[in-house]
């Protein structure tokens, strides 16, 4: 429906467009050699404002034959394109200083067309309908530090080739991607343009797009189509391969791009190729494109290798200049820069792994183990549309977990157990099948790079370590085996036994000095609390760890299958059959001799 009525809207504009054409065309003619224009009675205003500029944008020759008209006409066609906005109206979109929700306003449909635009954002997860409606060229907010405004960059720094990836985005917000980022980035820098396709199924985004950006901009962009899904991952390698810029920046094409955002980053990379950076990433809003700040930051992640936001290194607010460059230990992932054939020397994405996720942490830990470095740039800024719903499978957790496996059995040496268990995977027949890793191992190896302890003690001191760890996963009493060890509810710091369910808050671990801990594993700030026998009370306790002054009443003897004994009172973790909830509670008594058992056990 939407492709019909753009297509009759196409129709009628050409039309229209192409009568203009024809009279301004015949006018010029008629005055060739002239400098005087004719005045045409038809569409006065509209008409003479065309007249102006295509005295501004035809080249003044003698009239000689079919070479000058046809370039006439190529006037003519850039003319209604760029300066009038002609094919972006055909497609029924707006360009300029116009429309709803500029300089990062949130804008909203009309209540008509609320239901529709519901629909529309079921399928993308934004609100598609409202982005056709919002300029292409709209700016947002100057987000930066006031220090950056002033700052000067050398005249002659690296180009840029500029790698959009994609699978069923819709066009208005790929279009404004590529708009912002034409409009923000010095023409001279901007070496290129290249759109990878990840074999969406949207038919709009294969001949309307490309007939868009090849009109609009014309030898600027150039488009990848994959034959087969391949995931972002391997999208982002083969929009690499395409690109001859000296710098390669890659991003969602879901971006907003913002004045001054790339010189910051490019000088940086000039000064030493080796580092990759990340601009900082502001959001727009799914729903009403509104631009929000999100404050300085870095990038971490946790030992299920999910990222997220962080606050800055100490040194970083010591400096009392926000700036200056962020070091930080991994990326979101949405949008990095770096030196391309730095890019390629350290390995790009692992190919091997598949879909999304994990190859963000994979790049920081690389870069910085293997001589590079990786920095947020709160000069230069972007935004992002945080999407609710995410292309490519329903459970991207599968494709995530699978690669955090091959980057724990690649890059993080005896800290790797942590990421098992933070999935709760055994470490042997676990039935992930993580593909071949040998050629990581052998990029490892030649490129020298060092430890990962060396990695966590200075860049990611932070990340709370685990690899103390004996067993780990589910805990079960021999007594009642369909029950598990639980964190029950935190307001009351009581574990309790609960039916099995192998989620976080069943997690247990228990280390090589004697602590038991139940529930998530922390990454950085809070870790998970620790079992305690405070001599007193029938009951377990389960509490921050770190406030436990007698170190006796937080430590426990055991070893698979046998017995659970608090040090400081010789009392057992017991389970009694009684009147609640699952018929089974958890006491502190003397041994009966009942054992317990953890799911994993922990190997290094
Ligand atoms: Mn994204």
């Amino acid at each position: 429906m939407a492709i019909k009525s753009r297509r009759w809207k196409t129709l009628v504009i050409l039309n229209v467009l192409g009568f203009i054409g024809f009279i301004t065309f015949w006018t010029r003619t008629n005055t060739a050699g002239s400098e005087q224009v004719a005045e045409v009675d038809a569409g006065v205003g509209v008409e003479r404002q065309l007249q102006q500029q295509v005295e501004r944008v035809v080249v003044r020759e003698p009239f000689s034959g079919q070479d000058a008209l046809m370039r006439r006409l190529q006037d003519l066609e850039n003319l209604v394109y760029k300066d009038l906005h002609g094919l972006s109206l055909s497609l029924g979109l707006v360009e300029g200083d116009k429309g709803p929700g500029l300089v990062g306003n949130p804008a909203s449909v009309a209540p008509g067309e609320v239901a529709k635009a519901k629909e529309v954002k079921e399928r993308y997860g934004y609100n598609a309908y409202l982005s056709d409606r919002i300029s292409l060229d709209r700016t947002l907010p100057d987000f930066r530090p006031a220090k950056c405004k002033n700052a000067t960059f050398p005249k002659d720094l690296p180009t840029i080739s500029i790698i959009f990836v994609f699978v069923n985005e819709a066009m208005s917000v790929i279009l404004r991607s590529i708009h912002t980022v034409v409009n923000h980035t010095p023409a001279h820098l901007l070496k290129e343009i290249i759109l990878v396709d990840d074999n969406s199924d949207d038919k709009e985004l294969k001949g309307p797009l490309e007939s868009y950006v090849n009109r609009r901009f014309p030898g600027l962009v150039k488009i990848v189509r994959n034959q087969r899904r391949e995931g972002l991952i391997r999208a982002r390698i083969e929009g690499w391969k395409m690109a001859t810029g000296e710098v390669t920046g890659i991003f969602d094409a879901h971006m907003e791009f913002t004045p001054n955002w790339a010189e910051p980053i490019l000088a940086r990379i000039k000064e030493n190729h080796r580092r990759i950076l990340l601009p900082s990433i502001d959001n727009i809003m799914h729903d009403t494109f509104e631009a929000e700040y999100y404050g300085n930051s870095a990038h971490g992640y946790n030992w299920e290798l999910w990222c997220m936001y962080m606050g800055a290194p100490k040194e970083w607010y010591e400096a009392k200049d926000d700036s200056l460059p962020i070091k930080t230990p991994a990326m979101i992932g949405c949008s990095f820069v770096v030196n391309r054939l730095y890019f390629g020397e350290i390995g790009l994405h692992d190919p091997g792994m598949n879909v999304w996720g994990g190859e963000n942490i994979e790049l920081g830990i690389k870069v910085w183990m293997c001589g590079g470095s990786m920095e947020v740039m709160p000069c230069s800024r972007v935004a992002h549309i945080a999407r609710v719903k995410k292309p490519y499978s329903p459970d991207l957790g599968t494709h995530t977990r699978r690669n955090a496996l091959r980057v724990a059995e690649v890059w993080m040496d005896e800290f790797k157990s942590s990421v098992y268990m933070a999935w709760n995977l055994p470490m042997e027949n676990h039935g992930v099948d993580i593909g071949d890793i040998s050629d990581r191992l052998a990029l490892r190896k030649r490129l020298q790079c060092k430890s990962f302890k060396w990695y966590l003690d200075n860049i990611y001191p932070d990340l709370i370590r685990y690899n103390g760890t004996l067993y780990y996963g589910e805990v079960r009493n021999a007594k009642a085996t369909h029950l598990c060890l639980d964190q029950g509810d935190q307001e009351k710091n009581m574990p309790i036994l609960h039916p099995c369910h192998g989620w976080s808050p069943q997690m247990g671990r228990y280390t090589k000095n004697g602590q038991l801990y139940v529930g998530r594993m922390g990454s950085i700030g809070e870790d998970t609390r620790c079992l305690m026998d405070n001599e007193v009370s029938d009951f377990p306790q389960l509490v921050d760890c770190t406030k436990v002054t007698n170190v006796n009443q937080k430590t426990w003897y055991f070893s698979q299958n046998k017995a659970i004994i608090n040090k400081a009172s010789g009392r057992c973790l017991e389970v009694k059959e009684e009147k609640v909830d699952f018929g089974h509670r958890l006491i502190l008594q003397t041994c009966t001799g009942q054992t317990w058992s953890f799911k994993n056990v922990a190997k290094v």
